[in-house]
């Protein structure tokens, strides 16, 4: 029974990973993405990667997507941990979301499903003048 009750916590802590494994922090127009490189296939069960070339940086506004970044890889292994910023054409007195997400692409240009998005507020539109 003790032995269990130790297991608990490291359980919580499994379940409770967060599903979006990756960040996107915005700073006025700026995004700072953060993310890790897989080092994994797609296969099931997954084979190690041994072939990534690059990981992109997509984003999405009012539907409209646009390929912002490729980042190449740190090895071809993967598992690599990448910090870039992005700058979103979001103008002068205008608010809205912009939807981010990464995919990878391996040496023979096979790209991976997209990662989890990420949905992150641009704010340049300011209040109306106190009165
Ligand atoms: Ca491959």
């Amino acid at each position: 029974m003790r032995h269990l009750l130790a297991l608990l916590p490291l359980l919580f802590l499994l379940v409770a990973e967060p599903v979006f494994a990756w960040t996107a922090t915005p700073t006025g127009t700026i995004v700072e993405a953060s993310y890790t490189e897989p080092n994994t296939n797609a296969d099931a069960p997954p084979t190690s990667l041994v072939d990534l070339a690059r990981t992109t940086i997509y984003y999405s506004i009012d539907g409209t997507i646009t390929k912002a970044l490729d980042v190449p890889a740190t090895a071809t292994t993967g598992n690599g941990n990448i910090v870039r910023q992005v700058a979103v054409p979001v103008g002068p007195n205008v608010e809205k979301n912009v939807t981010f997400w990464v995919t990878a692409f391996d040496t023979s240009g096979n790209e991976s499903v997209k990662s989890n998005e990420v949905i992150v507020r641009i704010d340049r539109l300011p209040p109306s003048a106190p009165r």
